[in-house]
């Protein structure tokens, strides 16, 4: 299943140059005449798709991006400069639509398309331009235009390669939230979650990867109890699942069972996909003796190691990361 990253941003062109008025005046040249330059273009947005980059996240804080601005026109009919284009980076796959639309302006699907998405403007005239027969010395000069702005609706069609999964209240949502800029909501009652969460998480290499926090699942799910099994599928196509069992449940142990029994039920290999066992809100565990013998009896249900977190307390965050990158081969 694809995931849809997204963005808001507003695109604005540069301003064309004003055009100016001046006149000769040199020494022994009669008449000079008007010799009022033009304002130069206004530079515009242009959007490039590049394959080395996988997420929208790189506008999440920026917003507004404007092109630079022509200059003004010059004495002895010299035109301003043009304001230089900006380019704008997106992941390849990015599809472009206007803000309040909804048309579609264009799908920069191959590394190096470009799509200009606000011209700037172009620049006015000087008053060399208005010389006629009649008028021989004009006053007349227009004004540089202002560029194009647009709001923009910026979608990444994504993969999750990270999956959470795990009993109702086990704290997925928490986790998400933590990881990454999701935010999703999170109570203390089962079922919050109806629909899977994206949430993308930076790797060390400063690269995005996308984690899906799902419903919660539980017994008898295969048949339809609970939120059914069927969100499954948006996970079917991770590479790595973090099963979340609730450090404060009563019998952590047969929460994993069911679970596992679950995935089981479900096909599609989800239950030989790799998995990271994790306990989650381990600051509820406060008795070192009752703690130890959690993990140890969870490790031996499931033959995997148990890694301790608190979501909630940002405890063991960086530890699991470091896990999952690992396990990725990233
Ligand atoms: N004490 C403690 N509470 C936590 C921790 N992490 C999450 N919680 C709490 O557990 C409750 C459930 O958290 P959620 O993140 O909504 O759980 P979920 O697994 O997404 O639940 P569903 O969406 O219903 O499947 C909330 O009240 C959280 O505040 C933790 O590390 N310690
Ligand atoms: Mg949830």
């Amino acid at each position: 299943m694809q995931f849809i990253d997204q963005a808001r941003i507003t695109v604005r062109g540069g301003r064309g140059g004003d055009g100016i008025v001046a006149f000769r005046r040199e020494k022994y040249v009669p008449a000079g005449g008007p010799s009022g330059g033009d304002g130069g273009n206004g530079g515009s947005v242009v959007l490039e798709a590049d394959a080395n980059l996988q997420t929208l996240l790189d506008f999440k804080y920026k917003r507004l991006f404007p092109a630079v601005d022509g200059r003004r026109g010059g004495p002895n009919r010299c035109t301003g400069a043009s304001g230089i284009d900006l380019v704008i980076r997106v992941p390849c796959g990015t599809e472009v639509r206007h803000l309040t639309t909804g048309i579609l302006l264009g799908d920069l699907t191959t590394a190096g398309e470009q799509l200009v998405v606000a011209f700037g403007g172009r620049g006015g005239l000087g008053n060399a331009h208005y010389l006629s027969n009649r008028n021989r010395a004009p006053e007349k000069c227009t004004e540089g235009r202002d560029g194009e702005e647009w709001p923009l609706q910026l979608e990444l069609k994504l993969l999750a390669e990270v999956g959470i999964i795990g009993l109702p209240n086990a704290g997925k949502s928490t986790l998400i939230s933590v990881l990454s800029a999701a935010r999703p909501k999170i109570a203390d009652y089962p079922f919050t979650t109806l629909v899977p969460n994206l949430g993308v998480v930076r790797r060390p290499t400063g690269d995005g990867t996308v984690f899906a926090d799902i419903p919660g699942l539980i017994a008898g799910a295969a048949q339809g109890a609970g939120l059914g099994h069927d969100f499954l599928r948006h996970i079917e196509r991770t590479r790595l699942l973090i099963h979340l069992v609730d450090g404060g449940s009563e019998d952590p142990v047969s929460d994993l069972r069911v679970v596992e029994k679950e995935l089981e039920a479900y096909g599609h290999g989800l239950v030989d996909r790799p998995r990271i066992l994790v306990l989650n809100k381990q600051e509820l565990l406060n008795d070192e003796a009752a703690r130890a013998e959690q993990v140890e009896r969870l490790q031996r249900e499931s033959g995997r190691p148990v890694h301790l977190i608190s979501a909630a307390m940002g405890q063991g965050l960086d530890q699991l990361l470091d896990l999952v990158w690992r396990e990725l081969g990233i």
